[in-house]
């Protein structure tokens, strides 16, 4: 049964259009897009895919095809109370509370089925895909349109009533995704233009089989990235930018902090954090604030609560230094897939993945086992994609190589080391839904039927 007869079955009349909603793989780019730098990821053939029809009163009646997703109800409001946290339907109402505004004194509720072949918890954005699919669906059965970069900019700021305080790229590259083109996307403004992807060549995307849920495990983690960056940017302001304060990291490129304009480079980064790790007394005495203030305008969650000291101190110099030589491997990677000259993309690819691990700390044993297992079977280049702590690894892959790369990386990593070392978990016996090739595809697409 497709996903129109199923809706059929559940709510008793015909749906009144179809939605379908990519994934994404991040090429490079990783963490940065928060602190307003470019990221180049595409759109992937995964996707959540919707039937909906408007319904007359203001109630929004979600379902899903996969039973571990159960069903329920709520009312469009301008403060729609928040499931527990990890609930998918979450993610639905981060979208209807943003769009309430926009729908006039009558809106719309829905009905509507959801179906998603997106892997969850993966860091291929099946969150923001949900987000994205339930607006553009509040959308149609209000008979509104609107402009894919405002949408993309309101989901952003809308998907943080989970509570994660991520960027804005997975939301805008569900818009924007095209065949055969990665997507340089950049931030405050957003705006966007495209990079051709090699036709000849896919992205294999292999799942490591350990889950980063940003809601539950990794959420702290995750959150502490931005904070730290923000940090990072108080010190900058402190010591060289009183005058002019910068309100993130990207906007170092338009300050006249040196003779040369642009991404700051390791020595700048030097000779500004003197130190790997610093603790709130130290950042306090650096920035001329109380940890009062420190606390109220840097570090607080969406629940009101600020967000735990780590014991290690706040690691600000190995962040910035992974943000500045990230966006500058971003602006490379664009002039490497110009000049179709995959090798050095492949290279900038290892060194991203290097960066995510060892600055950011974002990577895991297992994600850099899988790179290495990628890279000694022929990748030209690998790393780990979205938010990481978990999650998906990708790989450059010539077409005419896929099928044997996919064989041995499989028996290598799953049957091999992920066995050997995690003989409690199990591995699928089908690997089709955890070790993928992928080229760039379509953005969202709206069918009124
Ligand atoms: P995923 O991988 O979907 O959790 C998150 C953020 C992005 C970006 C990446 C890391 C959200 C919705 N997504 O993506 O904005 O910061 O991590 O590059 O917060």
């Amino acid at each position: 049964m497709n996903i129109i007869e199923k809706f059929s079955k559940i709510f008793h009349s015909d749906p009144a259009f179809r939605i379908q909603v990519p994934g994404r793989v991040n090429l490079i780019g990783e963490h940065i897009d928060y602190n307003g730098f470019p990221v180049l990821p595409i759109s992937i053939p995964q996707t959540i895919m919707v039937a909906g029809a408007a319904r007359a009163d203001r109630e929004i009646h979600c379902y899903n095809t996969n039973d571990s997703f159960p069903a329920s109800t709520f009312e469009l409001s301008h403060s729609i109370t928040q499931s527990s946290p990890g609930n998918w339907i979450n993610y639905i109402k981060a979208a209807a509370q943003s769009l309430v505004p926009l729908l006039g004194k009558n809106p719309h509720g829905l009905n509507v089925l959801f179906h998603g072949s997106i892997p969850r918890s993966a860091g291929l954005s099946s969150s923001s895909a949900l987000v994205i699919a339930s607006a553009l669906s509040l959308l149609a059965a209000n008979d509104l349109n609107m402009d894919s970069l405002e949408l993309a900019e309101l989901m952003a700021e809308g998907e943080r009533y989970v509570g994660t305080q991520g960027g804005g790229m997975d939301q805008a590259i569900c818009l924007l995704g095209k065949k055969q083109n990665a997507v340089k996307i950049d931030f405050f403004p957003l705006k966007h233009s495209f990079v051709p992807f090699p036709g000849e060549f896919s992205i294999v995307v292999a799942h490591s089989l350990i889950r980063a849920s940003k809601t539950e495990n990794a959420l702290i983690e995750y959150n502490r990235r931005p904070a730290e960056c923000r940090l990072a940017v108080a010190i900058l302001n402190s010591v060289l930018f009183p005058d002019t304060p910068i309100k993130r990291l990207g906007d170092i490129r338009a300050v006249n902090w040196s003779a040369t304009q642009g991404i700051p480079g390791e020595r700048f980064i030097n000779k500004v954090f003197l130190q790997d790790s610093y603790t709130l007394d130290e950042i306090s005495k650096i920035t001329n604030k109380t940890i009062d203030q420190i606390t109220q305008k840097y570090l607080l969650m969406r629940n009101g609560n600020p967000m735990p000291v780590p014991p290690e101190g706040f690691l600000i110099r190995t962040r910035v230094l992974h943000v500045f030589t990230e966006a500058q491997r971003v602006e490379d990677s664009c002039t490497t897939l110009f000049n179709n000259d995959l090798k050095t993309f492949g290279t900038l690819m290892n060194e991203s993945h290097k960066s995510c691990d060892i600055n950011y700390g974002l990577s895991t044993p297992e994600l850099n086992t899988l790179v290495e297992i990628m890279i000694s079977n022929g990748a030209l280049g690998a790393r780990l994609t979205g938010a990481g702590f978990g999650g998906c690894a990708v790989a450059l892959v010539k077409d005419s190589d896929i099928d044997a790369f996919i064989k041995d990386v499989s028996n290598q990593y799953y049957n091999g080391y992920f066995k050997k070392v995690h003989s409690e978990l199990p591995v699928p016996s089908n690997l089709e839904n955890i070790i993928f090739s992928v080229k760039p595809s379509l953005g969202a697409q709206v069918t009124l039927l």
